[in-house]
């Protein structure tokens, strides 16, 4: 299929909901017969990115790279998603502005601390309060949410799959605009 190649950019806080809606969408694109490839920290953070730690620097370079790397996928015609927290609003705004806005669809994972809370997966918000780790987005790191996200979805209030129609229906119609 002839296609607009895009970044569609999850934001959120560690267990919102990133990789599963970036995993569950790459799924529905791949079968109605796009080109995708999907970034996250499996693929990137033990491997290009292996050498950087959690702290502002290393976050900050984090989400730069990824970004560069979303450039050379959107110059050879391809989706590419991404799904990290990159909780600073200027470096997701600077990787808008290198892919070019035209390209660009930040979808804000957006469920309340309490819920990630609530989830845990990792046990990391549970270390963070028992004071094992330091430094968790959310509890004394920052997340800044973005103020005009193309897309946003309330992962605490909809179903996987809701939100999920939601997103695909948006990035079907981008990539044909
Ligand atoms: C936030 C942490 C932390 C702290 C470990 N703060 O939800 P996850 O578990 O699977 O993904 C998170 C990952 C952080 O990597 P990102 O590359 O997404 O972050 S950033 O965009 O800020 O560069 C989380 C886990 O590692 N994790 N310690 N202190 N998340």
């Amino acid at each position: 299929k002839s296609q607009n190649p895009l970044v569609v950019w999850f934001t959120g806080l560690s267990g919102a909901g990133k990789s599963t809606l970036a995993n569950a969408l790459e799924v529905q694109l791949h079968r109605q017969g796009y080109h995708t490839f999907l970034l996250d920290g499996d693929n990137i953070r033990h491997g290009l990115n292996s050498d950087l730690d959690l702290s502002v620097h290393g976050r900050k370079e984090n989400i730069r790279r990824i970004g560069e790397v979303c450039k050379l996928f959107v110059d050879a015609g391809i989706i590419a998603i991404t799904a990290f927290i990159s909780p600073y609003r200027e470096d997701r705004d600077r990787v808008r502005q290198l892919i070019g806005t035209e390209n660009f669809v930040e979808v804000f994972v957006d469920a309340s601390l309490q819920s990630c809370q609530q989830r845990d997966p990792k046990s990391l918000y549970a270390m963070a309060s028992s004071g094992e780790i330091s430094g968790m987005t959310g509890i004394d790191d920052p997340y800044e949410p973005p103020n005009n996200p193309e897309l946003a979805v309330k992962t605490d209030g909809l179903a996987v799959e809701e939100c999920l129609e939601q997103i695909t229906q948006y990035v079907v119609q981008r990539v044909y605009a």
